[in-house]
């Protein structure tokens, strides 16, 4: 019997991760960037932005899946998270349509473990503790009435990262 939480929450590199899939904070372009997109795409290797080109980029809140190329996960789903204007934009509907839209990839592609990072949280400056809530909600409505995925991981790259989840994911378990 497995009896580890759905919902864990790990300090690492995402690129490093050996899951099914590992969700990636990417731009409209597909075609790569800075910060966890960029670690993703050198860590794949150039194939990754072969196969990007081809899928004519992405919508805010909406999500694309390629393969992993040289990284140890299986697939990578690229998402793009909206930047932060204030809250005013819709930016709380279109964060949780990533999670979602990723969600229903990857349970589309037989995925049991999905990594996710904190999206919009760096360059496109979403506040964390909010996206966090939304991040462990969202994931946590949809795995609820889902078997696929049967195992998410926050990937945090940071120790002041994870402890906001954690305190989320807590929060969630109280009820
Ligand atoms: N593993 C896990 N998390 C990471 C890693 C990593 N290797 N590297 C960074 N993070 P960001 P965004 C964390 O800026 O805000 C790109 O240029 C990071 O600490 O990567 O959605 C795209 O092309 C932060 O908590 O994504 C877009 O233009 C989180 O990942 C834009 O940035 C997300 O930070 C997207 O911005």
């Amino acid at each position: 019997m497995n009896d580890s939480p759905r919902i864990q929450v790990h300090i690492d590199d995402i690129t490093k991760l050996a899951v099914d899939a590992i969700v990636n904070a990417a731009n409209t372009s597909l075609l790569g960037g800075g910060g966890v997109d960029g670690a993703i795409h050198r860590a794949a290797g150039r194939e990754l932005e072969f196969e990007c080109r081809m899928l004519n980029g992405c919508k805010i809140g909406e999500a694309k899946i390629t393969k992993g190329y040289k990284l140890p996960a299986r697939h990578i789903i690229h998402t793009v998270g909206p930047v932060w204007q204030g809250g005013g934009k819709g930016e709380a509907e279109l964060l949780a349509s990533c999670y979602t839209s990723s969600l229903e990839l990857a349970a589309a592609n037989d995925c049991r473990t999905v990594a996710f990072p904190a999206i919009s949280t760096g360059v496109y400056r979403y506040p964390k503790d909010e996206a966090t809530r939304i991040a462990v909600d969202t994931v946590s409505r949809f795995i609820g009435e889902k078997k696929l995925p049967e195992t998410i991981i926050f990937c945090c790259f940071d120790d002041q990262t994870a402890e906001i989840y954690r305190q989320a994911v807590a929060a969630l378990r109280k009820g």
